[in-house]
């Protein structure tokens, strides 16, 4: 950066002459010169040197999205529908902005919100909405744990019995294929990746309903229980259900990551089970299942990769097991509240990326302005070299849904998401201060309410009168 930026970013700071936006752009000035911003004579225009010209349906779709953004309460004039001849409105106040020069780009390239469809069914609006207000804090993957032990709402083409008899309904509470791609397409339009986590071989209970031999019996006094435990990674056909059902999942998501899961495996059952043990003697595992666990891992990265995707996975599949490939992206959880700088020096000193999850789980809510401490998070504060830190590729905002569903998720998401999204997107010297970010904060959550997210207050006050 030249200095001349730098002093300029400096002064900025100073007399707080930046724009109140959210996130905070990375370079801007703003001058004293106003201009009027009329909805009549207001367009966006495609840049000459532009690579993307008119026609380009992303941006297309984004210009009329932000014009009603922009212009909220501006009707065009002088429509005249079949036989009735409408009221010509205007708006009464022009308004005027400030010339304002702006230069922008992520601080970290994988800034997610990770939302569980499983503990509770989220209607397809609910997801929707979600994607809206994820873009206007610049989110830009939705990590979609569709599926895990209470349910599996996917409706898969190649084994329809999974939804059919794992959802909480198997007709209102399911993702059709069409609902899928409704998802993936208005993600796309708004700059969003979607990430789909199918978690096992632990949490997937629902998956034991459809797919008969897939889970691993309990045994209690030498016969089966009647329980199950985790996806049982002794049989040949466990491994064909896989590699099947991932082939499906491959194709209808069209991102180069695909979620696999790996946390929180219990070995209780495994351990009861007498054909497991009986595996674990041939294998040569002796009596450690946490090597049972990382051949199962091992197993279907290596189904993954021949799909052409990267596997992302939760950090347990590292503490167990460093022999996954090089590419594989570590997802950070543990270390809640400060531990998981270890976990990221640890993990990143093996060249693994990362992406940090632990201190953003937003799912748990405390009395007060909890959205502080998520602010303050520094990502790249943990020991190791430059090398190291480059291996971040950014965090994510977990929602898991425990006590969550349709009537909370947007009071429980914003603007409480929002600190995270600025900590992911902007420069953290010019973001530092809490305090100077809290009025900028309220103004954002006042322009979530104005786009009808119902974002919940930080703390005592009122939006100006043109935000209701
Ligand atoms: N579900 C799944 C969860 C959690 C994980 N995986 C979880 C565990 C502990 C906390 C928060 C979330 N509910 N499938 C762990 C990644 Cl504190």
């Amino acid at each position: 950066m030249s200095r001349a930026f730098e002093m300029l970013i400096a002064e900025q700071y100073e007399h707080q002459n930046y724009p109140r936006v959210w996130p905070m752009p990375q370079i801007s000035a703003s001058s004293p010169e106003q201009y009027p911003l009329n909805p009549e004579a207001f367009y966006f225009e495609y840049g000459r040197q532009s690579e993307a010209q008119p026609g380009c349906s992303v941006l297309d779709a984004a210009f009329k999205r932000y014009f009603s953004l922009i212009f909220p309460d501006y009707f065009p004039g002088g429509n005249v529908c079949a036989g009735q001849a409408s009221l010509k409105a205007e708006t009464v106040w022009g308004f005027f902005v400030n010339k304002t020069d702006i230069e922008d780009f992520p601080r970290f390239q994988f800034r997610g919100i990770l939302l569980d469809t499983s503990r509770h069914y989220l209607p397809v609006q609910a997801i929707l909405k979600t994607l809206d207000a994820m873009a206007y804090s610049k989110f830009n993957v939705f990590h979609w744990h569709i599926v895990d032990d209470p349910s599996f709402p996917y409706q898969s083409q190649t084994f329809p019995d999974l939804s059919a008899k794992g959802a909480f309904h198997p007709m209102t509470h399911i993702y059709t294929q069409t609902d899928v791609q409704r998802v993936i397409s208005y993600a796309r339009l708004r700059g969003i990746r979607v990430l789909p986590e199918f978690d096992s071989p632990g949490h997937t209970q629902s998956w034991g309903k459809g797919q008969s031999d897939l889970l691993t019996p309990c045994y209690k006094g030498g016969t089966p229980s009647g329980a199950f435990g985790p996806v049982n990674p002794t049989l040949p056909s466990t491994y064909q259900f896989i590699a099947r059902l991932f082939k499906e999942v491959s194709s209808v998501f069209p991102d180069s990551y695909i979620h696999l899961g790996g946390d929180e495996v219990n070995f209780f059952c495994w351990k009861s089970n007498p054909d497991v043990r009986a595996f674990m003697q041939k294998m040569g595992f002796g009596t450690d299942f946490t090597k049972l666990e990382a051949f199962y891992m091992e197993s279907i990265v290596n189904i993954t990769s021949t799909l052409n995707k990267t596997a992302i996975v939760w950090q347990d599949v590292f503490d167990y097991h460093e022999r996954i490939p090089e590419d594989t992206v570590l997802h950070i959880w543990k270390g809640v509240p400060y531990d998981y700088t270890k976990e990221l020096s640890r993990i990143t000193k093996a060249g693994k990326r990362v992406v940090l999850a632990a201190p953003w789980y937003i799912n748990h809510i405390a009395y007060g302005q909890d959205w502080r401490k998520s602010y303050t998070v520094q990502p790249l504060n943990f020991s190791g070299t430059e090398e190291q830190k480059k291996l971040v590729i950014g965090g994510e905002v977990c929602m898991w849904g425990e006590y969550v569903d349709a009537t909370n998720l947007t009071p429980r998401l914003w603007p409480r998401a929002s600190a995270a999204a600025e900590r992911l997107w902007s420069d953290e010297k010019q973001t530092s201060s809490v305090e100077k970010a809290f009025p900028r904060l309220q103004d954002f959550r006042c322009k979530l309410l104005r786009r009808g997210i119902q974002a919940e207050p930080l703390y005592v006050g009122h939006c100006r009168h043109e935000y209701q």
